[in-house]
């Protein structure tokens, strides 16, 4: 069940606040708040400062190209990936309030290590998603999952821990590594987007309770793998590419590749972002646990909707960690529109 919050978002006048103490009051107004969710989203947000700063540098510092390893996606590993892949690990799985972690760059979970505590959280996170922008200096992002365990508390965490359904994180985000760096996160209490300073190296307030307009005009897609989709994808496209002016169409299309830079634009200017099931990824090619239970966490918190395009992604049971899933997310018309073709929404 997503957590109750009594709290409720900050007047204006507190845009100026650090991401530290935004968490901090949630805290405060949550009963039975022990704290440590705060500290595990500070360890969240320490390592993506560590990550911008590296993303910032990686042209400098010879951090561009690939490892010469493939992941368990089978795909080949760029040296970022690896450095944001390292980092969150380290930092999480040692930080105290972790017992399980899962990688998308790692087949199996990372437990925590011996010696250190079992925490009361599994996190799962994309270490550095978009991985084919990195080189060309397209925004890329890291996304992140977290569950309450459901295992014993203070034993070895276990792969149940992580394999939650949607409904049940407590807690979900992004950061984006884009023009500035922002960090994005719901507790089940709105979504609020925090800039990174980077003079300062701290993330203030700068999206307040962010909501996503009821319906956009920006439809974005892979339209590369059309000739791969089924009949209703195809027609779904058509359809918003259409002149019919009374009904706000054709949609404009904007697609960059990375999905955390697609759905921050989603989230802010609203339309569709749909990553479909063709005829080469059947189940389409998104992973639930890393990228698809997180995001659609942050879009139906902000008021919008996520579907398979029949069934909504939240109330999905995961079978195992890698799983794909096809996605559409956005705006609620938007999603309500692509599930009408797709057969769901009479
Ligand atoms: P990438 O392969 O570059 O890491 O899931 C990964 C992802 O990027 C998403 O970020 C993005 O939305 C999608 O794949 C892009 O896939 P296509 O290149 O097939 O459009």
């Amino acid at each position: 069940m997503t957590r109750v919050s009594t709290w409720t978002p900050p007047e204006a006048e507190e845009r100026g606040w650090t991401i530290e103490r935004h968490i901090l009051e949630g805290q405060r107004s949550s009963p039975g708040a022990t704290g440590e969710l705060t500290s595990l989203l500070q360890q969240i947000t320490l390592c993506s400062k560590i990550i911008a700063s590296r993303v910032n540098m990686a042209g400098l510092a010879g951090d561009l190209g690939l490892t010469g390893q493939t992941n368990v996606q089978g795909e080949e590993v760029q040296k970022l990936d690896d450095f944001a892949n390292q980092t969150l690990i380290r930092t999480l799985s040692r930080g105290g309030h972790c017992c399980m972690l899962g990688s998308e760059e790692e087949e199996d979970p990372i437990p925590v290590p011996s010696g250190y505590p079992s925490g009361k959280y599994a996190v799962l996170f994309d270490p550095l998603d978009g991985s084919s922008n990195i080189d060309v200096n397209v925004s890329i992002g890291t996304i992140f999952s977290v569950h309450e365990r459901v295992s014993e508390a203070g034993g070895a965490g276990e792969l149940r821990d992580l394999l939650q359904g949607g409904t049940r994180q407590v807690a979900a985000g992004y950061v984006i590594y884009g023009s500035s760096t922002m960090l994005v996160y719901t507790t089940g209490a709105g979504v609020h987007g925090f800039s990174l300073d980077p003079a300062v190296g701290e993330f203030f307030l700068s999206h307040l309770d962010i909501k996503i307009p009821e319906r956009g005009k920006i439809y974005s897609v892979n339209e590369g793998n059309s000739a791969r989709w089924e009949q209703p994808v195809r027609s779904w496209v058509q359809w918003l590419k259409s002149d019919a002016p009374e009904q706000k169409r054709p949609y404009s299309h904007r697609y960059v590749g990375s999905l955390v830079a697609d759905f921050h634009r989603t989230l802010l200017k609203g339309g569709v972002f749909a990553y479909p099931a063709d005829n080469k990824n059947r189940r389409g090619k998104l992973r639930l646990m890393y990228e698809a239970a997180p995001i659609a966490m942050l879009a139906e918190q902000a008021g919008g909707a996520a579907s398979t395009g029949v069934e909504p992604i939240m109330g999905l049971e995961p079978e195992n960690l890698h799983q794909r899933v096809p996605l559409y997310v956005g705006s609620k018309q938007d999603v309500r529109d692509a599930e009408g073709f797709l057969g769901t929404n009479d």
